[in-house]
């Protein structure tokens, strides 16, 4: 089987409509077929707006997006989608129990599918805690759940699709080391592309490569070792 999930960005600029700042100028930069990808940069550098351009949530201003060499725009929505497991930075549950959260997206999604991505997304140690298991009610009339817990049932959720492309958006953030390496080599059996945005140096150094936006541009995509070397703004955070 080819590999899919080869994502180009070709001159990609956007304005949120409505408004006329430029939150992304002219980002080019391409992500191969399983490759690991970290996007760095500092609040507000536009790396979630980036994010919410591949599935389509906004549309690009100028240039183009493409996957496997194809224009997002060609694809229906839904197949665009149903291709991409994206976790927002603040993910919803809806009222429902947590096995309908996790296998929400999936059709026919058996007991045994939504138990192991809980285990992959390192959730289900938590849930078997929680007095119904995977039958409690989350959401607005269910139990509270914390942020970090909430993100993780937001990673079952994309897991269980096995999407050609996961995105997660901060969604490591909560988790204590130990439990972030684990879902980061859990992840690893997955065959996709993965693009992950992060405030951690030490989570980016884990990707192949690490791509760095601030204020809208691409000021440098490469290894650790490549950044390092060719970018001052890298140095700068790796070493602050
Ligand atoms: P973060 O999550 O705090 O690390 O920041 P980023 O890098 O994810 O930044 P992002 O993409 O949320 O915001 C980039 C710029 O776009 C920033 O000036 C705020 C603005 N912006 C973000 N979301 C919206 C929106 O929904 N509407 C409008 N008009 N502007 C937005
Ligand atoms: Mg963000």
């Amino acid at each position: 089987r080819v590999k899919q999930g080869f994502i180009t960005f070709d001159h990609v600029s956007f304005i949120y409509p409505g408004t006329t700042k430029s939150v992304l100028s002219n980002v080019r930069f391409s992500v191969n077929p399983g490759e690991r990808l970290a996007v760095i940069g500092s609040t507000g550098s536009g790396k979630t707006s980036l994010f919410q351009l591949i599935p389509r949530l906004y549309d690009a201003t100028e240039g183009e997006i493409r996957i496997d060499h194809r224009p997002t725009t060609d694809y229906t929505l839904d197949n665009l989608r149903r291709s991409i497991g994206y976790v927002p930075q603040s993910p919803l549950l809806f009222t429902g129990t947590v096995a309908e959260n996790i296998a929400w997206g999936k059709e026919h999604a058996s007991t045994k599918e939504i138990i192991h991505a809980a285990k992959d997304a390192q959730i289900h140690d938590a849930i078997m805690e929680l007095d119904n298991q995977y039958q409690t009610k989350v959401g607005q009339k269910g139990v509270n759940l914390s942020g970090g817990q909430k993100q993780r049932i937001s990673i079952a959720r994309a897991l269980i699709r096995n999407p050609k492309i996961l995105m997660l958006d901060d969604s490591t953030s909560a988790l204590d080391l130990t439990t972030e390496s684990k879902l980061l080599h859990a992840m690893e059996s997955y065959e996709c592309t993965t693009l992950l945005i992060t405030q951690k140096i030490s989570t980016a150094m884990r990707a192949d490569r690490i791509l760095l936006i601030d204020e809208g541009k691409v000021l440098a995509i490469g290894t650790h070792e490549e950044l390092l070397h060719s970018s001052s703004l890298y140095q700068r955070i790796v070493t602050s």
